[in-house]
């Protein structure tokens, strides 16, 4: 009977496994696993390089990249907006509380990025797709899964407004039923929320996240030891603290998030209730026993999550400033239809591309960083 049931979990686990490995999602049309293969196919050897680099400085780099991506996605769709200045028009995602605390370094990553894409390809790969591939480096290189990302998005031209960012983030104060119903808007389901609060095995929480646990009584669904160290962190509601979302592993991506939950040990009121619902409980006891699950759903939900709302073909444009809307607005995709309408020949974005090069003449002022990528590929 055991050596039965052993059977079963083998066959049943190699299912699983050969499932993950062999089947992509199919992405959303437009999009495309192989999309830059010929226009920039450096593309993620660029970014990896750079970012393993960069992470031996800071690991606490790839928290705040993992969740720039995340905060992209759920305002208005992963199309870069997050990554605009406020000058142009109107306060930018990045002002808007609940994205105070994104790390200017992750803005700094992609727009370094996307400076040593340019000097490679030329300006081809859209700021969309770049923060999409480095958060799933970031989880990559931190211990987590790899897994391959659908590319082609486009940038996109307008601002969230503060009001649509605040409505479209969930605060930590939130309950499981309005993250279900904030999650259901944008069509991730119950699943998908469990897996992807999973981030949060990474990164650094600041005590006003969740000194609503805490103060001005203590939440009781929270473990007393860890409250009591909390409270040494935040003695007040209003301390400018911070502190690690993982206790276990602070800067592994694994499993220990859902271990830290079963234990009463989740900081915000929104990983902990994941643990008291009982339409998410189940996923919750699952994960923390099984991290390879754990890791095949994160990737799938990631892939989801990367794919809300995207914009292809010759919707919006792409950037040449991840920061900042081209000049003329817009304009660059109007000239790239009208050639298309020119040409007559439909005309997907990876084909049309040998037009931009002439336009993109690049000076050839090589920074270190260059210099130390180049050094490492072919010295
Ligand atoms: C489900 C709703 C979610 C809520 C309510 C939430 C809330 C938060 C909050 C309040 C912080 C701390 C901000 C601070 O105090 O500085 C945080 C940090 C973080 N979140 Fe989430 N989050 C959610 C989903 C996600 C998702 C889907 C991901 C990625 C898959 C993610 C990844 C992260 C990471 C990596 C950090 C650490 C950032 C850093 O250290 O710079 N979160 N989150
Ligand atoms: C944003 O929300 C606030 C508070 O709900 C409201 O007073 C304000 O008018 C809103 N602003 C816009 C531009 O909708
Ligand atoms: C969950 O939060 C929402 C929004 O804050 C609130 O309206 C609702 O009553 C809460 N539900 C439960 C069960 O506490
Ligand atoms: C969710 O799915 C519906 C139905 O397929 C679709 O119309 C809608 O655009 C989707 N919403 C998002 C944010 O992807
Ligand atoms: C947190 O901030 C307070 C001041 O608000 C300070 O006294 C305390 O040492 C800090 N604790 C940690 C762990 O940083
Ligand atoms: C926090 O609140 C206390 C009491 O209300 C006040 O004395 C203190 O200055 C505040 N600290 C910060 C950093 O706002
Ligand atoms: C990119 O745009 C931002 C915002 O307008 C600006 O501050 C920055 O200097 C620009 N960077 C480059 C390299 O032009
Ligand atoms: C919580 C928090 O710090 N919110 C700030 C977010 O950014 C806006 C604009 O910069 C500030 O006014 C808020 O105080």
């Amino acid at each position: 009977m055991a050596s039965m049931l052993m059977c079963f979990l083998i066959f049943f686990g190699a299912t699983l496994a050969a499932g993950f490995s062999d089947t992509q999602p199919k992405p959303v049309p437009g999009l495309s696993y192989t999309f830059y293969k010929s226009t920039c196919p450096e593309l993620e050897w660029i970014i990896r390089t750079y970012l393993k680099k960069e992470f031996k400085k800071d690991i606490g780099l790839a928290a705040g990249l993992l969740r720039l991506h995340f905060h992209d996605c759920f305002v208005q769709g992963c199309d870069a907006s997050v990554l605009l200045d406020g000058s142009a028009s109107g306060p930018s995602e990045q002002d808007a509380p609940p994205n105070l605390t994104l790390r200017p370094a992750a803005f700094k990553a992609i727009n370094d990025l996307r400076a040593l894409i340019d000097k490679m390809c030329g300006v081809v790969v859209s700021c969309a797709d770049v923060v999409a591939v480095a958060a799933r480096d970031s989880v990559a290189l931190t211990g987590g899964p790899h897994y391959k990302v659908p590319l082609g998005r486009r940038d996109g031209l307008t601002f969230a407004t503060v009001n649509v960012t605040l409505a479209d983030l969930p605060p930590p104060t939130s309950n499981v039923s309005f993250l279900i119903n904030t999650l259901n808007k944008i069509n991730l389901t119950v699943a998908d929320l469990v897996t992807l609060s999973g981030g949060h095995t990474i990164g650094l929480a600041h005590c006003t996240s969740f000194t609503n646990r805490l103060y001005p009584t203590q939440d009781t669904n929270m473990d007393k030891t860890f409250a009591k160290n909390l409270k040494l962190t935040c003695p007040a509601a209003n301390t400018t603290n911070s502190t690690v979302n993982d206790i276990r592993t602070p800067n592994t991506f694994d499993n220990k998030y859902y271990v830290n939950l079963v234990n009463k040990e989740g900081l915000f009121t929104s990983d902990q209730g994941l643990f008291s619902d009982f339409r998410t409980k189940a996923l919750v006891a699952l994960f923390a026993s099984n991290k390879i699950l754990f890791f095949e759903h994160f990737a799938l939900s990631m892939v989801k999550m990367g794919q809300i709302s995207v914009l292809t073909g010759s919707q919006g444009e792409i950037r040449t400033n991840c920061s900042a809307r081209n000049s003329g607005s817009g304009l660059w995709s109007v000239v790239e239809d009208l050639l298309e309408q020119l040409l007559e020949f439909p005309c997907r974005p990876q084909s049309c591309t040998h037009w931009i090069p002439i336009h993109q003449v690049k000076s050839s002022s090589s920074s270190n960083l260059e210099h130390a990528l180049h050094l490492s590929r072919f010295g």
